[in-house]
């Protein structure tokens, strides 16, 4: 990667220490590095045994058949016994486990006692159904306790559980349910998008035409809305659930039993079914929610604000939280129904202390504006996350003021669907942040950058991210395709995992990750990063949020063409000035910013961006329409309509 791609987000100098009370409490300090790094296993091993094991394993680590992987071989545990009943047993029943908030604005208090019971009836329910331990279930579902439930009911019995994103077609649901294989869907009438029922049942029986051997699906009503009814496959589940016995007794699995298949954003190819196993990811997911989020669970209310149909939902919603203790917020809808300020409102009312979500939703509420936030009482915050994207300097500082008051520390957790939890991040009470940076693996973790070759970059240079030992929450393989496993992940550079992202070291070796490497632009021969051009164009005071990618070019080799999605006094000086006039202010300080080889050849201004469900934009589909090309398959976007209004924009576009 050229010295100029680098030099950009390079120049970030604000430094930001870890509030010295929190730092003073902290449940992890920087002895963990060093106690990590001089005996990985004992380190695992000594966070594999914050959980409840029903036969110790007999090795941490088993890596003789590499690149698969198995953790804690020989040891048993059930993951619903760990993050539901031991701490019913611990008489913690009481405790809140969800403060649900639908949409509309009804509500449902969820302690880990009602969990427990809920889950056991749901499991009894499942088996009743006659899934055994090893069948694949799907769930299909709005974000509704029933949908954690039905998680951690799945777990229980040790039937792995695909969680399909309730934005996702037929086509796609289907896609998965025959990936996998399942033989029983768990869905609802719907649930509440946007202030209205949003259906969720007409697409699962219209993805079931092409499924003949799914027996069984079990529907929640939450909307009350209409469905359709096939008599002997269709079950309700209040009339199913409702009804059976609040005792089940948890067996416990091998630590490699399969837990879930997650099938990943899909932003490229067919989709990969990952899969994750018990005790591992478990461990991991539950190390770094404690460790990352300094969790205190009798004090802490926790809210990750994302879709359960995204890996972050699964561990940082479901598995890490519950295996912690800990109170959580569960929030049904969209953050700007019935207004903008949904989320802050929420924040006040159940005084959350640490909110995650991604760089998308932080780059929309700083479009919104400082005002709206600025009407609620967000004194409870203490710790904010990001997660899913680069965090331009930009947006990681209006987090930082406009929402965490300039108290709250800001840690950019990097991972992957693929690492099952967090692998590069800030300590909050141990690491001094930068804005843009995920700064180094946690304890535990091994990472590099690395150039095309493979051998470690210096300090001040860009490259692959690879990490170079096993960690606990890894995937364990493709479902059903080892050798794309292999290919995909191990063959790029042999014996270390190729994660797909481009990243840099700074002159202290922090890492900032630069985006996906085929989002790398190569213009004139000069490599080019995407995220890069897009924090600068985030930095103008104009713009809100930005895409950025390369078309073909006759003379260049590619050219840049940025989307921008303007705040809204951008949106006023736009119309005032004309569009053309914007686009020129904005072409000029991208080539302030970063150098004339970065300025975009063309600058559209849109109203918004293709996303994936973990606000990724889907840069694919953009280049389509940069290169005016039919469009691909948009079947993982979260809504396919944005792609005409983007064409309409277009000069010369169809
Ligand atoms: C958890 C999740 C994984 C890809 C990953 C990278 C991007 C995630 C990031 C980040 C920069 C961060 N990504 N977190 N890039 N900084 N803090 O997002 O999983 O949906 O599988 O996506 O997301 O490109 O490779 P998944």
């Amino acid at each position: 990667m050229s010295e100029e791609t680098l030099s950009n987000l390079l120049r970030e100098e604000r430094r930001f220490p870890p509030p010295p009370e929190l730092a003073a409490h902290a449940n992890v300090t920087a002895a963990a590095y060093e106690e990590a790094a001089a005996d990985p296993e004992a380190f695992w091993a000594a966070a594999a045994h914050r959980l409840d094991w029903a036969r110790p394993w007999t090795q941490v680590r088993d890596w003789s058949g590499a690149p698969f992987a198995r953790w804690f071989t020989g040891g048993r545990l059930n993951v619903a016994d760990n993050c539901v009943d031991r701490h019913v047993r611990a008489g913690l029943g009481d405790r809140v486990a969800f403060h649900w908030e639908g949409e509309p604005g009804d509500t449902r208090t969820l302690t880990y006692a009602d969990l427990k019971d809920q889950v056991c009836r749901a499991a009894n329910a499942l088996l009743s159904l006659g899934v055994q331990a090893g069948d694949r279930v799907a769930l299909y579902m709005p974000m509704i306790p029933e949908t954690v439930v039905a998680m951690l009911a799945c777990a229980r019995i040790g039937a792995p559980h695909t969680v399909v994103f309730g934005g996702f077609s037929a086509d796609a649901l289907r896609g998965r349910i025959l990936d996998c294989d399942a033989r029983v869907v768990v869905t609802a009438d719907g649930g509440y998008r946007k202030g209205a029922p949003s259906a969720l049942k007409p697409a699962v029986d219209e993805a079931l035409e092409g499924c003949p051997d799914v027996r069984s699906v079990l529907v929640v009503r939450r909307t009350g809305q209409d469905v359709g009814w096939t008599e002997g496959r269709d079950v309700w589940w209040h009339d199913l659930v409702d009804a059976q016995d609040p005792a089940h007794e948890a067996e416990a699995f091998d630590s490699e039993h399969p837990l879930y298949i997650m099938y990943t954003s899909g932003t490229t190819a067919r989709p990969k079914g990952i899969l994750h196993t018990t005790g591992g990811y478990l461990t991991q997911a539950a190390w770094t929610h404690w460790a990352v989020f300094d969790v205190k669970p009798d004090q802490d209310v926790y809210w990750t604000a994302a879709d359960i149909g995204w890996v972050t939902g699964h561990s940082y919603i479901v598995y890490g939280p519950l295996a912690n203790g800990v109170t959580s917020v569960l929030y049904e809808g969209t953050p700007d129904t019935p207004h903008q300020g949904r989320w802050w409102e929420i924040v006040e009312k159940y005084n959350v202390t640490t909110l995650y979500c991604a760089p998308t939703a932080i780059r929309t509420f700083m479009k919104w504006g400082d005002t709206i936030p600025g009407q609620y009482d967000l004194t409870s915050l203490r710790l904010l996350g990001s997660v899913g994207e680069p965090i331009n300097p930009e947006a990681w500082m209006w987090y930082r003021h406009a929402i965490g008051g300039d108290r709250c520390p800001v840690v950019d957790t990097w991972w992957q669907t693929e690492t099952g939890a967090q692998m590069i991040s800030p300590l909050p009470g141990v690491s001094t942040c930068k804005p843009g940076s995920a700064l180094r693996p946690l304890p535990g973790i091994a990472a590099e950058v690395v150039d095309d070759t493979g051998r470690p970059v210096p300090n001040g240079s860009g490259g692959y991210l690879v990490l170079t030992q096993p960690w606990p929450g890894m995937l364990r393989t493709i479902w059903g395709d080892e050798q794309r496993y292999i290919d995909t992940y191990w063959s790029r550079f042999p014996g270390w995992y190729f994660a797909g992202d481009g990243a840099k070291k700074d002159e202290d070796g922090d890492i900032w990750l630069l985006g996906r490497v085929d989002d790398v632009m190569n213009v004139s021969g000069h490599r080019i990063s995407t995220t890069e051009v897009e924090s600068a164009l985030v930095s103008h005071p104009l713009v809100a949020e930005a895409a950025v990618v390369g078309a073909t070019d006759a003379t260049t080799g590619q050219g840049i063409v940025a989307f921008v999605i303007l705040r809204a006094e951008g949106e006023k000086a736009a119309e005032e000035a004309g569009g053309d006039d914007v686009a020129r202010q904005l072409r000029a300080h991208v080539s302030k910013e970063i150098g004339p080889i970065a300025r975009p050849r063309q600058i559209l201004v849109v109203a918004e961006l293709p996303k994936t469900r973990s606000g990724k934009i889907m840069r694919r589909l953009l280049r389509d329409i940069a290169e005016h090309r039919d469009l691909g398959d948009v079947t993982t976007l979260t809504d396919s309509t944005v792609m005409d209004t983007i064409r309409e924009r277009l000069p010369g576009g169809s």
